[in-house]
Order: C-alpha cells, then sequence, then structure tokens
C-alpha cells in the first residue's frame, strides 16, 4: 500500500482505473450477511479546487461540526451547493486530456457511524460504493483505502482491519472533474457526488465471493442447463426443479424459459460454508445466428427506450421506487426493451427487468463524444494508456451485472469514435461472457460487435437496410440491424413512429430500435417550472435538448408514449366490419394470447351502445384469426357507427391491474354524413352590424363578432404555429429544418388585407389576402357565411399566389371567446393530442377535456394538444361541426404567446381562450435530432376548400 497525503492529487488526472479498490465482482444481497447502509446525512464541504483543504478532515476526532449537511445518495449541486451543467457533447471545461481545470468542485463527505450491536467479530467486511461522480478517495479511520473514477460503477474496499464497534470515520473526497470525465460525456447532467448507495458489508468467513450463473435453454428439447461457477465451493439448490448440484457441475431439466414477455424465474441459492446468496435464474440462450439476433431460437423485436437514470429532484440517485414506476410504465405500454444509456443503471433496476420481463441492453459507462470537433484527436480510446481505464470499466460493468438473464446485450458504450480500446474491450467482454452479444454504434465496420447499429437514420435507409442494400463490410452486412437510437422524443412528437414500425415488421433483418429517450432530464423549479440548460448560468449549454423523453420530468407520459404505445402494440385487431370478423394477430415473439381478454363494443356517433366480451383463441406467437362479431346491431339511427374492439390485460400483473388496456382497434360501419345547412337566411344589413341568420358581423371589415349570445373575437385564417422542437430541428441538419423556414418566409407576421365585404341574397362573402411583407406570396382567401336561420356555416376558399416554396405550418382559422369557456366535448380522436405522423393512438369516439386539459405542457412550450378528425366540437356555447372533419385546438394564450415562451411559467391565461379549427397540420417527423417528417406528412400550399357550420349549444 502506497501512502498519500491528502494534498496530492496526482490520482485525479491520471489515466489509470484507480487504486486499493477489491476486483469487480457479482453484485448481489445475502440471505444471511449482515449488512450496514451507510445512506443518509453527512457532513459536507464544497472547496473550489481539487487540493482542498488539507486539514486532516479524514481523521478520527476531526470536528466537522461547522460543515453542512448533504443526503447520500445525492448529487451536491441539486442541494444547495454549487449548480449543475448541461452540455450535449461539449466537455465544459478545456479539451487537454488527462488535464482538468484547476477549478475543480471537490465535495468533502464525512459520516461518523457505530456498528449494530450484533455485527459478527468474526470474518471481513467491505465498503462498497455503487456510483460516484466523477472520481473519490477514501479513508476510513484515517487510514487511506485508495481512489477510483467510473461514475456509475460500482467499487469496493476491504475494511474489516480498520472497522471499531464505535465512532467509524468514513471520509470521502469527491471530485467533480477528473480524467475520468474524458470518458464520460454523455448528453446529461454533468452532476457530481455520491448518488448511489454506500453499503458496509459483512463477509464471513468462507461467505460467497464472485458466482457466474450460467443457465440457458434448449428451445428444441425444452431443458435448461444449470452451472453455476463460483470462486468459493457451495451448493446449488432449485427447489422447484429439483436441483441440489456442487457449484461448478452441470444439470440439465425440462424448464420453462425465461423471455421478457414470459419472465420465468426459479429462486434458487447459492450456500457455501460461510453464506447463503438467493439466485433468481432464468433460463435463457441468445444467439447471433442466420444473420438474427435469437432468444430461445428465435429472432426477437426490439420495441425498446433508451433509459437514462432521472428524478427531477435527485437527479441520478434514484430510489427504488422510481425504478419500479419506470418499468411498471414502460411495461403498461408494450415497452419490451431497454437500453441503459449510457451507463450500467443501478443494480436493482436489473433485478426489477428480470422480474418482470424487459430485454437490456447493458451499456457501459463509456463516451467521448466531445472528441468529435477535433476530428477524434486524442480520442481516449485510441490511445492505449487509457485502455486498462477501459477494461476496468467494461469488467465492472461484466462482473456486477452478468447473473441478469434480462441483459442481453453488452454495450461498449456511446459515441466514442472508433479505436484499439473498444477492440480490447470486445474481447475482454467475449473472453469472459460468451453467452451474450456485443453491441457498439459508433463503427460502421462492426468490427466489434454483433449486431449493425445506428441512429436517427432515415426511414428510406433502414428500408435499404432492411432490404440488404446497403453497403459497408462484408461483415457488416451479415449482421441483425438494430436502431439502438431512433425517434428523437424531444417536444411534440415523435413523428414518423408507425412508419418505422411497419418497416421493422416487414423485414427480418430489422430487429426493432430504442426511442430516444425514455424521460425529460428536467430540474423541478420554483420560478421555471422545470429548468434545463442555460438555466443555471452556464457559460457553455444546449439548452432543452436534455428534455427530450417520452415521459415528463414527473413522469406522466406525454403524448409521444400514448402514440409509442399504440405503435408497438402486442396484438393487432383489424379487419372489414362487412364480413362481420375482426381479424385478430398475435404479434409477441413468444407469448401466446392467454394473458389477455377481448371486448368488442359498438359505437353510434361516437357512443357506445351496446358491448360485450369476445371470445379469442390463446392465438400462438405470429398466429392470427378471423373472430366473429355479434350479429349487427340494430338502432344506428342513420348516424356512424364503427365496432371497437379491445385487449385488455385478463388478470393483475405486477405492473397492471386486470382490464388494462393494451391493444385495440376500430371497424368502421357507417361513414359519416357530412353536415349540411340550407342556405335559406341571407345576410341583412343594419346601422351596427350586418345580422345572418343567429350571427352577427361588423358592417365595416365583415368580421364576425358574435353567434346567439357567444361573442366571437378576431376569428380569421391563420397558418402558423408555434414550432415545435422537431420543426426547429438542429444546426447540425443537412436537410432544412422548417420552423427557421417559415420564419424566414415570415409566416409569423401575415398580414390580412380586406378586399371586399359582399352582402348576397343567400351569403355574406368576405374577400382577403393574407400575405407577409417582403413576400409576393399569398394566400387568397375567401370567407363565405351562410344560415338556416339557426345554424351558420362559413366555408373558407384558400388559393396560393406567387412563389410558395414551404410547407405551411397548419391551414385553418384561430378565433377567441370568453375566458370562461373550459369544458370541451367533441366527437373525434381522442383523448390525447394527434398530428398527421403521430395520429395512431387518435381513438374515435366522444370526449370530454377542459380546456387546460387539453394543452400538453412541454417544457419548452411549444405547439401541441391538437385533437384530430374531429366531427364535432362543443366550447363556450359553441358547437362546431366539420366539413370535412378538422383539427382541434383551444387555449388561454395566444400561438404568438406559446411561440414567445421558454418555460412553462411564462404562459399566463388571458381573458380569452383561443381556438383553432385547422383543415390541416404540417407533420411532426424527429428533426431535433433525427429526420423531418415524411414528404406525405408535408402540408403543402395548395387550393384548399374548408367548412365549418356553427350553432348555440343548448
Ligand atoms: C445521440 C446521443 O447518443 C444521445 O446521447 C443523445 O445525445 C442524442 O443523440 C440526442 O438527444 S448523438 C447525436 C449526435 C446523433
Amino acid at each position: 500500500m502506497s501512502f498519500r497525503t491528502t494534498t496530492a492529487i496526482d490520482y485525479v488526472e491520471d489515466v489509470s482505473p484507480g487504486s486499493g479498490a477489491l476486483p469487480p465482482r457479482a453484485w448481489y444481497a445475502s440471505s444471511d450477511a449482515k449488512s450496514l447502509p451507510l445512506n443518509g446525512s453527512w457532513h459536507f464541504r464544497l472547496s473550489p479546487t481539487a487540493d482542498a483543504e488539507d486539514d486532516g478532515f479524514a481523521e478520527p476526532g476531526y470536528d466537522a461540526g461547522s460543515w453542512a449537511e448533504v443526503t447520500v445518495p445525492g448529487h451536491w449541486v441539486l442541494q444547495g451547493h454549487g449548480s449543475p451543467i448541461y452540455t450535449n457533447r461539449l466537455f465544459p471545461f478545456p479539451v487537454d486530456p488527462p488535464r482538468v481545470p484547476t477549478e475543480n468542485p471537490t465535495g468533502d463527505h464525512l459520516r461518523v457511524f457505530d456498528l449494530p450491536s450484533d455485527w459478527p467479530a468474526e470474518g471481513e467486511a467491505v465498503i462498497r460504493f455503487d456510483g460516484v461522480e466523477s472520481c473519490a478517495r477514501v479513508w476510513l479511520n484515517g487510514t487511506d483505502l485508495g481512489e477510483f473514477k467510473g461514475s456509475r460503477l460500482p467499487h469496493e474496499f476491504a475494511v474489516g482491519h480498520l472497522l471499531k464497534p464505535r465512532g467509524n470515520v468514513l471520509a470521502v473526497r469527491v471530485h467533480q472533474w477528473s480524467a475520468g470525465s474524458y470518458l464520460e460525456d454523455q448528453d446529461q447532467w454533468w452532476l457530481p457526488g455520491i448518488f448511489r448507495d454506500v453499503t458496509l458489508l459483512h463477509r464471513p468467513s468462507h461467505s460467497v465471493l464472485d458466482f457466474f450463473v450460467h443457465a440457458s435453454y434448449d428451445h428444441v428439447t425444452g431443458a435448461g442447463t444449470l452451472r453455476v461457477d463460483s470462486d468459493v465451493a457451495g451448493r446449488i439448490t432449485v427447489p422447484a426443479l429439483g436441483i441440489d448440484v456442487p457449484t461448478g457441475e452441470s444439470v440439465t431439466v425440462p424448464v420453462e424459459p425465461w423471455t421478457a414477455e414470459t419472465p420465468k424465474l426459479y429462486d434458487g441459492v447459492l450456500a457455501t460454508a460461510g453464506e447463503r446468496v438467493p439466485l433468481r435464474i432464468g433460463f435463457r440462450t441468445v444467439v447471433l445466428e442466420d444473420g438474427l439476433l435469437k432468444v430461445n431460437g428465435k429472432p426477437v423485436l426490439f420495441k425498446g427506450v433508451n433509459r437514462h437514470e432521472w428524478h427531477p429532484e435527485k437527479g441520478r440517485a434514484l430510489d427504488l421506487e422510481t425504478m419500479r414506476e419506470d418499468i411498471a410504465l414502460m411495461k403498461r405500454h408494450n415497452v419490451n426493451a431497454v437500453r441503459t444509456s449510457h451507463y450500467p443503471p443501478h443494480p436493482a433496476f436489473l433485478d426489477l427487468c428480470d422480474e418482470y420481463g424487459l430485454w437490456v441492453i447493458d451499456e457501459c459507462d463509456l463516451e467521448t463524444h466531445g472528441f468529435e470537433d477535433q476530428n477524434w484527436r486524442d480520442n481516449p480510446v485510441d490511445d492505449d494508456r487509457w485502455t486498462p481505464a477501459l477494461l476496468d470499466r467494461a469488467a465492472r460493468m461484466v462482473e456486477r451485472d452478468k447473473n441478469h438473464p434480462s441483459v442481453v446485450i453488452w454495450s461498449l458504450g456511446n459515441e466514442a469514435g472508433t479505436g484499439r480500446g473498444l477492440t480490447a474491450m470486445a474481447e475482454w467482454i467475449r473472453g469472459r461472457d460468451s453467452s451474450r452479444l456485443v453491441h457498439y454504434e459508433g463503427d460502421g465496420t462492426c468490427r466489434d460487435t454483433d449486431m449493425y447499429s445506428r441512429m436517427y437514420a432515415s426511414h428510406g435507409e433502414v428500408e435499404r437496410i432492411g432490404q440488404r442494400l446497403d453497403g459497408g463490410t462484408h461483415k457488416r452486412r451479415q449482421l441483425p440491424f438494430i436502431l439502438c437510437e431512433y425517434a428523437h422524443a424531444m417536444g411534440n412528437g415523435p413523428g414518423g413512429l408507425a412508419d418505422y414500425q411497419r418497416l421493422f415488421e416487414s423485414y427480418e433483418r430489422l430487429q426493432g430500435g430504442f426511442v430516444w429517450e425514455w424521460i425529460d432530464h428536467g430540474i423541478a423549479h420554483a420560478e421555471l417550472g422545470y429548468a434545463y440548460g442555460g438555466d443555471f448560468g452556464e457559460e457553455l449549454h444546449d439548452g432543452n435538448f436534455v428534455c427530450d423523453g417520452l415521459v415528463f420530468p414527473d413522469r406522466r407520459p406525454s403524448p409521444g408514449l400514448a402514440e409509442f404505445k399504440k405503435v408497438i402494440e402486442p396484438v393487432r385487431i383489424e379487419g372489414d366490419s362487412a364480413d362481420g370478423t375482426v381479424r385478430i394477430t398475435n404479434r409477441h415473439d413468444f407469448a401466446d394470447l392467454s394473458a389477455l381478454a377481448f371486448e368488442w363494443s359498438y359505437q353510434v356517433d361516437g357512443e357506445t351502445v351496446e358491448a360485450g366480451a369476445l371470445p379469442v383463441p390463446a392465438l400462438a406467437p405470429g398466429e392470427s384469426a378471423d373472430v366473429k362479431l355479434p350479429e349487427q346491431l340494430a338502432g344506428t339511427r342513420g348516424g356512424e357507427t364503427q365496432w371497437t374492439v379491445r385487449a385488455v390485460l385478463a388478470a393483475d400483473t405486477a405492473w397492471a391491474p386486470k382490464g388494462h388496456p393494451m391493444a385495440w382497434g376500430q371497424l368502421p360501419v357507417a361513414p359519416r354524413r357530412a353536415p349540411s345547412v340550407a342556405a335559406s337566411a341571407g345576410p341583412v344589413p343594419g346601422e351596427r352590424h350586418i345580422a345572418l341568420g343567429p350571427a352577427a358581423f361588423d358592417p365595416r371589415t365583415g368580421a364576425l363578432t358574435s353567434i346567439g349570445g357567444v361573442t366571437v373575437e378576431g376569428l380569421r385564417l391563420d397558418v402558423f404555429r408555434a414550432p415545435t422542437d422537431n420543426d426547429n430541428g438542429m444546426s447540425w441538419q443537412d436537410d432544412v429544418c422548417f420552423g427557421a423556414l417559415w420564419r424566414e418566409f415570415g409566416l409569423h407576421r401575415m398580414r390580412h388585407r380586406l378586399d371586399s365585404v359582399e352582402l348576397g341574397d343567400d351569403a355574406l362573402t368576405v374577400r382577403t389576402r393574407v400575405a407577409p411583407a417582403s413576400r409576393e406570396a399569398g394566400l387568397a382567401t375567401v370567407y363565405r357565411w351562410t344560415s338556416d336561420g339557426t345554424r351558420l356555416k362559413l366555408t373558407v376558399s384558400v388559393t396560393p399566389e406567387g412563389d410558395w416554396n414551404v410547407p405551411l405550418p397548419r391551414l385553418g382559422i384561430r378565433f377567441g371567446l370568453a375566458g370562461s369557456a373550459d369544458r370541451v366535448r367533441w366527437f373525434g380522436g381522442g383523448p390525447g393530442e394527434a398530428y398527421p405522423d403521430t395520429r395512431t393512438a387518435a381513438m374515435l369516439g366522444r370526449w370530454e377535456s377542459t380546456v387546460d386539459e387539453l394543452q400538453t405542457p412541454y417544457v419548452r412550450p411549444q405547439e401541441n394538444g391538437a385533437r384530430a378528425d374531429v366531427r364535432w366540437a362543443e366550447i363556450g356555447g359553441l358547437r362546431i361541426e366539420g366539413d370535412p372533419e378538422f383539427w382541434f385546438s383551444a387555449r388561454r394564450w395566444t400561438n404568438e404567446q406559446l411561440d414567445a415562451a421558454a418555460h412553462r411559467t411564462d404562459l399566463t391565461p388571458g381573458d380569452t381562450v383561443w381556438v383553432n379549427l385547422d383543415h390541416g397540420q404540417h407533420g411532426i417527423g424527429s428533426q431535433s435530432c433525427g429526420p423531418g417528417p415524411l414528404p406525405h406528412y408535408l402540408l403543402r400550399a395548395e387550393p384548399a376548400e374548408f367548412s365549418f357550420l356553427f350553432s348555440e349549444t343548448p
């Protein structure tokens, strides 16, 4: 052991992984060995530099009474000491590896503890740190134990010889920046601290050290083979399988296999002379065969998400309940796979993946993205001096997580360029564990990997890869394909999910993908709602790029998650009602349909008039059946009719109750009849207003002012929307981003020229031209108003003039209603938001909401909340019918105010509710990091005509 003084800080900038820690091993909870959690309140002192005050703070007897307190696990910057920094790939310090700035926030942590009275006198003990960012040095009772890097990886130190019954002093000095920071350039907040558990573990004599559970499944014979290799010999028992064998010995018995869909775990015990360790064994075999990734003999389709660990108050210090909530939410939304982007998660998360059933790509704590801007010069993964650190990281991941059946793929890391260090990692991993496949996206040659992986490839490119028409190395062309990231879920979106899924299901080489990403990393903030990059005064930051998840920071599902759930649903329900049957297809890879119950219902004008159970056979994966619907129901009253068939959970599960909906389909029967109004009343000029049926108009401008008792303000054509993050795109995109084009074109500052107000016999016609300053292009817009005396009909005709080389954000009308308007009812798509390429989850029916609830609270405000296919809507005393159906939205602020807001708290309700009735909406796409909307989702400026019928609600 080498001795250092506390002022020696060379280790901070040392490329080596550290010194003094024990070799990595499996992470497990003992049945009988004692442990002492050291989480809780610690004394804390923050220093501005790594050579923090050398006042002997690690020595017993030091008085830390004047120090602050922080909670461990936690990040000090989220507990009032310093601030978080968000950058995507920019290093927030000069790139000069392995040097780091002198300004290096350093947190001294101190904890005094007694041993419990029943702590055994014999045996050893270790202290385990499950995660510390980014570099820590540890002392117990004044003895220097060593130091380590590798923030999201465990490190253990032997301490048995140092423990005393009372007054043990554990001191941990944590540096925000270290050589390790160069390997941890993930797109996330930089959050120093002891952010995972600290535990003292008793190690009895002859206790378990490390062990490796090998549990494979032979899909031909149905047999499982178990062998547990253990550093300390013992016995393995699995009562349910009648297994009782020594460690190191193989045993083959008939088993039920483990899959993410059928997560069968067998409880077992590893018993050595000194300890019993519970095992949860899942039998499954992962292979690369015939160019496909197969589990238990079958190719799997990943319907995955990238999961960062996030909590809006606690950062990456996640408690078990939050982890469980993530998994339950994923399972409830049909997600079947997780990539642990971009570091191994808290180990308890993987226990839950085993138990609830999720395929896992376990990714190493490695990203060196910030070297990209210098052409990857000095990239640590291509510099042999760093290879020990890379191998240490690989080993700490694999050893810790090797006993999880859910982990089917090891990933070397993310966005680290290419280099020998990665190859060394892959070789080491294969040598240690040949039972899983290896992933790394960054090397297009696939030299070190078992699958071709890409991020954000366009639909067109993915299709060519599916057709095996892509190029690449010979090796790459033999490999299955996954999108380790796609469908960037930043703000409103992602669009195009259904189009990707169709491709995945059409080409066997395409084995699915992982949406980027699971959760918005917004930080709860008193004034801003949720804070993002720049909100803490960072000199360099990447704004709200850190909020790009399928759930909001508080884990409320965003519409993107509802859409994803529908797109990846495990049962396809479709068909043609004409023959009275519905076609049910089981889209699971492994499970039959016995876990699901089916229900039919029949709607007339969106209202359910009858419902019942639908018996569906327990189809095997891939099988379809045409299931007879009940005899044609009477009483359609000439309305629009349809069947709705739902698949729900047949029984309670660990993640959702019985009845939870998993899939649905709708089969139209009688189509909608377009509403009509006989133009029997004519406009009547008056002094103050023109009257037409129930409506009044301003005689000078032709503007609608009221319908019956309902005051209407500012009704006119509207073509702008508050650009979404996906509209705005990112600066590095080669393709144009529409958000910028729209502004450049002036669509946010359209002027309305009045050309004429014409009173005809049966219509009031207002002719206008809508165009921005400086452009020749404009929209000749005619509003034609008619009435039958009770109802009022508006027909809008739009004719583009001039050179329209940009699509329109939206095309429709907007108007204001009194702020008292609150409840909204509609017949159309719902319950949630939908846009042209995010509308799969919009179910046709009758829905009710409020103006406030119609808003989707994106962390950075932007266009949101449209409801699709609306036949009619009621709001503020008005009923509006569409011909054809329309997109409906309403909010307590204008689209301009929405556009100007940077945080939720910038939006304050005004006196008016602004309603948009849109004939067209532009698609969403995912250009905030990927491709824009597919061409057929663009809203081109073309001649259009559409009508709305207004009446007062009774
Ligand atoms: C990709 C990263 O892997 C991921 O961490 C995240 O930054 C994501 O983009 C965007 O949110 S890298 C990108 C340059 C394609």
